[in-house]
């Protein structure tokens, strides 16, 4: 069958959003909120194991502090402060996107393949991370934005995936993922699209043997390769 449409991850994905960007902002926001907790890079990448702020937020304090010190409500209002700072680093263009990203999207366009992007983080993150990077028209070349809790289960379930499928109505087979991580490649496994997946300093070890192909970023998805996707030749 042929590919009707690429669904992009983000974070990991479409840019290295994780240590320069999310984990300086959650730092601030303890920072501003008197919390004296500093995640460090190698602290983060094992926070990584749990997609989603608040979700992580969470892991951090039953896992790592072991006792409540915020309540749900708390971690609500702190997360809250963390995409605040989490969209000024955008805005101030400190997170460019990775290799090939912006080639694929318009190569793909061309081809009147449709695109569309099903990730965890906060909406608003997404579109400020598009404006900043692909100019203010940016959201126009996605079908779809499905992201952060318009799900009740984040990655590694299926849920968004699901979600953005029934959005587009496109079965799994019409479509391919993008993903970076683990994470990522088993929530769109598990909706029974393939996946390929471009690889970061964070995620470069993980298990990625459910995906068709393993890259280490887009740019490596080049003009025959992409033809090849369009056409439903790609195999491990
Ligand atoms: C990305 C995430 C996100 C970000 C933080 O996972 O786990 O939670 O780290 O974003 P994926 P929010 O790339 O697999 O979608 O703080 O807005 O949740
Ligand atoms: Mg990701």
């Amino acid at each position: 069958m042929n590919l009707k449409c690429i669904i992009f991850d983000v974070d990991g994905t479409m840019a290295d959003t994780e240590r320069d960007g999310h984990r300086v902002a959650f730092n601030l926001a303890f920072a501003e909120n008197d919390l004296k907790w500093v995640w460090d890079e190698n602290l983060y990448g094992q926070l990584l194991k749990i997609t989603g702020g608040k979700e992580r937020i969470g892991y951090y304090q039953n896992n790592f502090l072991k006792q409540e010190v915020l309540s749900d409500d708390e971690i609500i209002q702190l997360h809250k402060c963390k995409t605040k700072h989490y969209i000024k680093l955008l805005e101030a263009g400190k997170i460019p996107l990775r290799k090939g990203v912006k080639e694929l999207i318009e190569a793909a366009f061309k081809e009147g393949i449709r695109l569309a992007i099903a990730t965890t983080t906060t909406p608003i993150n997404v579109t400020t991370l598009l404006k900043s990077t692909l100019g203010e028209n940016a959201e126009n070349y996605f079908d779809v934005i499905a992201a952060g809790d318009i799900v009740a289960n984040k990655k590694p379930a299926a849920d968004i995936y699901n979600y953005t499928l029934a959005y587009l109505g496109f079965n799994a087979n019409d479509c391919i993922a993008i993903e970076d991580s683990n994470a990522g490649l088993l929530s769109a496994a598990q909706a029974g699209i393939k996946t390929i997946v471009t690889t970061n300093g964070y995620t470069k070890n993980q298990d990625f043997s459910k995906a068709e192909l393993v890259k280490s970023n887009c740019e490596e998805i080049n003009t025959e390769l992409l033809t090849q996707i369009i056409a439903g030749e790609i195999y491990v």
